[in-house]
């Protein structure tokens, strides 16, 4: 478990970025996290690093993510598709910057939150699914997800990503194409 002392420091300094809506989401993620990490014996606290500070960045400025995006040269293609996408990396790079988290798990967890990846450790398999089937989640398919990462977390993730595809493949947007690149390594090998 995370020692509750830094827990709060973070938790502190999470509250003056996001909104209280996004900030509940974000207890609830390192809530679900923390029960699968247990689950599927991983390492909680890493868990716990990767959940609390993975929408760190989603409500920035377009200009905030530039900033970041060209201090680390990130992917530029990343800004044709909006703080959905950037806000991942953006906020690995302030895990590491801002709170001196350096271990690869967990800021790759925190990258790939979002668009998935074709190779995910342990601590990113959690993130994606405790983010995906949170309890707050009201989305069709979150029940089957939910029953899914009780079978197996690979099972989930390869679920996740079909599911955001066809989501966003219906409401006519564009799709960060690493995301259907990790989606095509997850449904070969699943
Ligand atoms: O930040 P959260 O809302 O907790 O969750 P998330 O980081 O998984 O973001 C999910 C949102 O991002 C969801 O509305 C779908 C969207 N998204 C995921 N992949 C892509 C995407 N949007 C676009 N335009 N393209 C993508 O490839
Ligand atoms: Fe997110
Ligand atoms: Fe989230």
């Amino acid at each position: 478990m995370l020692n509750e002392q830094k827990r709060q420091s973070i938790l502190e300094v999470l509250e003056t970025q996001i909104s209280k809506k996004r900030y509940e989401h974000v207890l609830r993620v390192e809530k679900k996290a923390i029960e699968l990490a247990t689950a599927y014996n991983v390492d909680v606290e890493k868990c716990q690093y990767a959940a609390l500070l993975h929408d760190y960045a989603k409500e920035w400025s377009m200009e905030q993510y530039q900033v970041i995006l060209n201090k680390y040269a990130l992917d530029m293609t990343m800004l044709d598709y909006g703080s959905e996408i950037l806000h991942g990396p953006v906020a690995a790079m302030i895990a590491n910057e801002q709170f001196h988290i350096k271990d690869k798990d967990i800021l790759d967890a925190i990258f790939y939150h979002t668009i998935g990846h074709d190779v995910m450790s342990d601590v990113a398999k959690v993130l994606f699914v405790a983010d995906y089937i949170e309890d707050g989640r009201t989305f069709h398919g979150v029940v089957e997800a939910r029953v899914l990462a009780r079978q197996s977390l690979d099972s989930a993730i390869v679920y996740k990503l079909q599911q955001t595809i066809m989501f966003l493949a219906q409401k006519k947007v564009s799709i960060f194409p690493d995301t259907i690149k990790a989606y095509n390594t997850w449904i070969s090998k699943f």
